[in-house]
């Protein structure tokens, strides 16, 4: 039985009854040649943008105390996958100029991120030796190192925020992006998951808080913040809102299944985690064939909100597609 909560309508109630063949079942994804090569272009040209405004906009390695610049970088450009600044440029997209410059706002999200994951992989919560495929920074440095490290990107994303959008939207992106990593829910997220972790048998509605608050509110405000910078309305915001969501819920659900699947060297962290630590997780509650539904009927709903979209959504599209079959 599925107990996760229902967020939409009709056609995610036939994905419910859904015959599971894999993880791509329901997918047109290996249909779409042509737009695929658009597609990974299109994100890579995203990345290497991405990857430029990094290196531009965060302080030098070389600045006193350099230590602490060195570990700020030393996590932020290990790779990634950029997902976040990725979406913030491409809603910012979907809109007609005039659009504020997006990147500003898309290395800000990257840092909180990038806060997360150092904080997440600390002894004292996840013990974590590997991130990004290379030593996590506690490993890579020391502990009170690592920690600081992380402080100083969440406190530098908002000072990159009021630095390059000193008028409108500046007020707006720093609300969204605060609340996005509020203890209401980035924290608030992480909180109830190690309060989850110590039961090991958390309800299906706990992780469902967990999920949609640890991974799909980033995502949600990444797709915000984008719209923020451009000439969205309140319901062009509301409808990324509602896509982050389901994109999210799609993104953890595999996340899950990877972890349960995949080995460490293809995720660049150590697979296996949660099933070694008890934890719940979609596969432990769903087996991993109700896991891959779930991951489909969220594709499902993040699908239907794009509908709702101006401008020319099929980057999104594919963007959701090819979440459900990554492999890393
Ligand atoms: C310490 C406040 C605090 C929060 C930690 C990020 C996080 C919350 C925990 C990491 C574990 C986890 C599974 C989080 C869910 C969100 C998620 C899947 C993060 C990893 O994001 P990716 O896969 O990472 O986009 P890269 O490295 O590609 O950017």
């Amino acid at each position: 039985m599925m107990h996760f909560k229902n967020q939409v309508g009709p056609e995610n109630r036939r994905l419910q009854t859904c015959s599971i063949v894999g993880i791509a079942a329901g997918s047109n994804w290996p249909k779409v040649g042509r737009a695929l090569m658009d597609f990974s272009t299109q994100f890579n040209n995203y990345v290497a943008q991405t990857e430029k405004a990094l290196g531009q906009l965060l302080p030098p390695a070389t600045t006193r105390p350099a230590r602490i610049h060195e570990a700020m970088r030393y996590s932020l450009q290990a790779g990634g996958k950029r997902l976040r600044p990725v979406l913030v440029q491409s809603a910012a997209a979907l809109f007609p100029a005039p659009h504020h410059d997006p990147l500003p706002a898309a290395v800000a999200i990257e840092c909180v991120h990038t806060y997360s994951l150092i904080h997440d992989d600390l002894p004292c919560m996840d013990n974590d030796d590997l991130r990004r495929g290379r030593p996590t920074a506690h490993k890579q440095f020391d502990e009170a190192t690592a920690l600081l490290a992380g402080d100083a990107l969440l406190t530098y994303a908002f000072e990159l925020l009021t630095r390059h959008y000193p008028t409108e939207p500046g007020f707006a992106l720093v609300r969204e992006l605060a609340d996005a990593a509020s203890s209401r829910r980035l924290i608030g997220g992480q909180m109830e998951d190690l309060l989850a972790e110590k039961k090991s048998d958390a309800t299906a509605d706990e992780l469902e808080f967990i999920h949609l608050n640890k991974t799909a509110a980033m995502i949600e405000g990444a797709l915000v913040l984008g719209g923020l910078t451009s000439s969205s309305t309140k319901s062009d915001l509301a409808a990324l809102r509602a896509f982050g969501r389901e994109l999210g819920l799609t993104f953890q659900i595999v996340d899950d299944i990877l972890d349960a699947t995949a080995d460490s060297a293809t995720l660049g962290k150590t697979a296996g985690k949660d099933a070694q630590a008890g934890k719940t997780t979609f596969v432990k509650l769903h087996g991993l064939e109700g896991a891959r539904c779930f991951a489909r009927e969220h594709t499902a709903s993040a699908l239907a909100a794009l509908t709702t979209l101006p401008g020319d959504t099929a980057f999104l599209r594919q963007l959701v597609e090819t979440m459900l079959v990554r492999n890393h």
